[in-house]
């Protein structure tokens, strides 16, 4: 009986764990928007190539410098968002950090070699939480000659 209870509780607690992790918690404000400023979409571009990075409604502050209403630019190549937006974005080959609060980033061929890429923004706060819903560009897609 005991068990069965200790049981009962851990389950809620479990459930409400995941629930906290899958509910939106509306971070961004509504009308915040960002966007790839350039290459766009179906570029033919030649290394290195330079992606500038739009915002609006929002302000672009460094990581770890807590403010409202401001965030820092992540660029995900050749990747999709990690399934849990309540943790922060690792870094890595495939998720560059622009934590210095950079607005453009020049790659070269190193991170961005000959052939088909998808681009796409990512804004993370001053821990580089994304959040859900994430405040996410539009994914394109350039051909780097
Ligand atoms: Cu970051």
């Amino acid at each position: 009986m005991r068990t069965a209870a200790l049981a009962a509780l851990l389950f809620t607690v479990v459930a409400s764990a995941a629930i906290a992790a899958d509910a939106p918690d509306n971070y961004w404000p509504t009308d915040a928007r960002t966007f790839i400023i350039s290459p766009h979409n179906g570029a033919k571009v030649k290394s290195p190539v330079t992606v500038e990075f739009g915002l609006k409604g929002l302000g672009v502050a460094p990581a770890g410098v807590k403010s409202p209403n401001t965030g820092h630019f992540h660029l995900l190549i050749d990747a999709g968002l990690p399934s849990d937006l309540s943790l922060p974005l690792p870094a890595t080959d495939h998720i560059l950090h622009f934590g210095k609060g950079q607005i453009e980033a020049t790659l070269d061929a190193a991170k961005l070699p000959p052939g088909k890429h998808t681009l796409q923004l990512v804004m993370g706060d001053e821990s580089h939480v994304p959040h859900n819903p994430a405040l996410v560009s539009k994914k394109i897609t350039i051909t780097v000659e």
